[in-house]
Parts: C-alpha cells; sequence; structure tokens
C-alpha cells in the first residue's frame, strides 16, 4: 500500500527521535543517505555562517532554516532531474541541493541583483517572498507540462503553515485537482508564521486533511526525520508523472512536513517575546541530524573519522562561499531604482538626487558604514 494512502493525521515516520527505525525504510542507497547527512550537516553550518555574516553587518537579513534540514534535504534528494523546484524564501538547503550555489545565495541576501539569477541548467524557480505566489506559479508551470504532453516532469512547491491562510494556496491546489497537473504541496509547518502560531491559521485538525476537499491525497510526515520525508516526497512525485489521466492514477499531493524552525523567523526577529524556551528545547529533541547520524553510524555508514571529515569539508565550503559573495562589489544604492518604472516618478528622480548629493559631500563610502 502506498504510504500517502492513510489518514492525513496519521504521521508518517521512518525514524524515532533517537533514529531508530520504526517505518518501512525508503527505496534508497547507503551513498544517498550519506550524502543527505553531508547536506544536512553543510546546510546547518551555511545557516550558523549566514547569521553571523548578518550579525557583523556584512548581510541585509537572512531567514534561518535550523530545525528544518530534513524536510527540505529529504524532499530535494527525491527530485527527479526533469522535476522542478519551487521554494519560498528560506529553502537554501533544498535549492542547494539542486544546484544553486552557496554564494549565489548569500548575493541575494546580501542585496545583489546577481543572486537572483538562476544558473540555466537548474531546475529551480527564483526566491518567492510574497507569501504563497510560488503556488500559482507551481500549478500554472505543471499545467504547461501537461499541456505539452510532457509526462516526465513533476512541481514540487514549498510553502509555510501561514501560507495556507492565502488565497493562492487555495486556488493553486482547487486548479491542481480540477486539472490532475504534476504537483507536489510541501507545506513546511514550522509551528509559526513569525509571531502567529499555527492554531491561528487555520481550525483543521491537520494542514494534510486540506487535500481531501480538493479531491486528491494529503498526508502528514515527521518533518524532521529526513528518511520518511524522502519516501512520501518520492511517492508523490512518481503519482504526479504517472502517465497521463484518465487511465492513471496521476494527482496532485499536499505534504504537511510537521517540523519546527529553532531560530527566529528571519533576523530581524526576535522569538523570545513570543514562545517559550521549553518549547524550543522539546523540538531540539527531534534535531534531524543527530537522528541521522545515529542511523549511519548503527548500519556502519558513517564513523567519528568520516563524520570529522565531514565537518572539515563542510567548513571550508561554506568559508569559501563568504569568501567569493564578498569579493563581489557592493551593489550601489542607484541599484535600487533599476529595472522597476520604465519612466521613473518624481519622487524617484528626488531620491536620486539625495543619493548624488551625499556621494558628491561624503563619496562612496557613506553608504557602506
Ligand atoms: C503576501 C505577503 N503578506 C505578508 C508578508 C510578510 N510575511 C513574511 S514571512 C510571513 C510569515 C510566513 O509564515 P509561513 O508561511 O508559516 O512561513 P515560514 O516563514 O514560517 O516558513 C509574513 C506574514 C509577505 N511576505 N507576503
Ligand atoms: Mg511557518
Amino acid at each position: 500500500m502506498s504510504v500517502l494512502e492513510r489518514d492525513p493525521g496519521d504521521l508518517v515516520q521512518v525514524l524515532d527521535e533517537d533514529g531508530a527505525v520504526v517505518g518501512e525504510l525508503p527505496d534508497i542507497g547507503d551513498e544517498t543517505i550519506v550524502q543527505m547527512y553531508r547536506d544536512m550537516v553543510l546546510a546547518r553550518h551555511f545557516d550558523k555562517r549566514a547569521v553571523s555574516l548578518q550579525r557583523q553587518g556584512r548581510m541585509g537579513t537572512y531567514p534561518p532554516l535550523s530545525g528544518q534540514e530534513a524536510a527540505q534535504i529529504g524532499s530535494a534528494h527525491a527530485l527527479g532531474d526533469d522535476d522542478w523546484l519551487f521554494p519560498s524564501y528560506r529553502e537554501h538547503g533544498a535549492s542547494f541541493v539542486r544546484g544553486i550555489p552557496l554564494d549565489q545565495t548569500l548575493l541575494y541576501w546580501m542585496g545583489h541583483e546577481a543572486g537572483n539569477k538562476v544558473p540555466d541548467d537548474v531546475n529551480v524557480f527564483p526566491v518567492a517572498v510574497p507569501i504563497a505566489t510560488q503556488t500559482l506559479h507551481a500549478t500554472g508551470a505543471a499545467w504547461a507540462a501537461s499541456l505539452k504532453g510532457d509526462t516526465d516532469t513533476a512541481m514540487l512547491c514549498y510553502f509555510g503553515d501561514g501560507a495556507t491562510s492565502e488565497g493562492d494556496f487555495h486556488e493553486a491546489l482547487n486548479f491542481a485537482g480540477v486539472f490532475d497537473t504534476p504537483s507536489v504541496f510541501f507545506c513546511n509547518n514550522n509551528q509559526w508564521a513569525i509571531s502567529v502560531p499555527r492554531e491561528h491559521q487555520t481550525a483543521s485538525e491537520t494542514i494534510a486533511q486540506k487535500a481531501t476537499a480538493y479531491g486528491f491525497e494529503g498526508v502528514q510526515v515527521d518533518g524532521m526525520d529526513p528518511l520518511a520525508v524522502y519516501k512520501v516526497t518520492r511517492e508523490a512525485l512518481e503519482k504526479a508523472t504517472a502517465a497521463a489521466p484518465p487511465d492513471s492514477g496521476r494527482r496532485p499531493t499536499l505534504i504537511e512536513a510537521v517540523q519546527y524552525r529553532f531560530g527566529a523567523h528571519t533576523t530581524a526577529d526576535d522569538p523570545s517575546v513570543y514562545r517559550d524556551a521549553e518549547e524550543v528545547e522539546r523540538w531540539q529533541a527531534k534535531d534531524p541530524i543527530p537522528r541521522l547520524e545515529s542511523f549511519c553510524r548503527d548500519r556502519g555508514l558513517l564513523d567519528d573519522e568520516s563524520i570529522e571529515a565531514i565537518d572539515t569539508d563542510v567548513t571550508d565550503r561554506v568559508a569559501e562561499a563568504i569568501e567569493s559573495a564578498e569579493s563581489v562589489a557592493r551593489p550601489l544604492p542607484e541599484a535600487l531604482f533599476e529595472s522597476v518604472y520604465e519612466t521613473m516618478p518624481d519622487r524617484h528622480h528626488d531620491q536620486l538626487a539625495e543619493i548624488e548629493a551625499l556621494r558628491a559631500e561624503h563619496g562612496d563610502e557613506v553608504f557602506f558604514e
């Protein structure tokens, strides 16, 4: 029986909090499992360094992902070569797995236009900051694939629990259900939308059950269990790309990955004013990295030596990415006005004039203090 055919409130789990196997393992090679561990460690270290860069004034703002590595890395590894990934603004780990270089992500959060440029051969859509807008882009792209008769490509779309309160989310899922688009909707339910708790987003018992109203399956998965996330996403992608309807089982899926963000919503947020330290501790016990580490050690896939080698490699790679991003000259404030209007309104001319006056008086350094 497919792991997707279950009650939406029945949480899919493969590893328990200690990394012991409690569910059916996905069909996945040992090499991929170790690569997933490596990618999760990289995402965690990148996150730590990025927050620190922001604190030192070396980056504008940044949305941390610590705690959410399993949801991102497990699902991104499930993607096939032709599939596409539609991120929100927090999917640095998933995007990296699909080919977005780390320095590119840093450039984005440093405010460089170049940070928006997705390499041509990478099937990842640009970062979407306006909440839930990417759900419509993903459904549109999935419908386009259907119309072209492309049966190899599925669209995996990430969004948060807060995004499920937006009209876009409902329109995207309704359309996908009616037109059988090759869609996998992946909700990162990290319990909070900035300071708004999950209970204030919906009176539904689960987010997964919303799929029932759109006529397709919804499944809740332990979003801090990378193997369970991989399994559920892989099955959903296979179902999305099954041969054309009506003679196949091709259907969209809504995955609710239950998880927690350990840190702040962004570096501009202070979560201590709206959530308890005990709540954070409770979720830290489910940390995906020690869980997968313990599983890998038990199976002889990792030991002290290989873990140390991974840590060193990850530290070096993140340091190189930072060096590369910081070697790009910081954008001048005039860049803000480019590519917005064909004919700039008067107030923008006035603001540009202010910039020029500042430069004439103090030089460029005044912008980078
Ligand atoms: C349309 C829109 N409204 C409001 C905002 C401001 N905003 C940024 S993040 C956020 C909360 C989103 O929460 P959730 O969807 O749970 O995602 P998370 O950040 O928790 O991953 C809000 C309201 C926005 N970016 N776009
Ligand atoms: Mg959230």
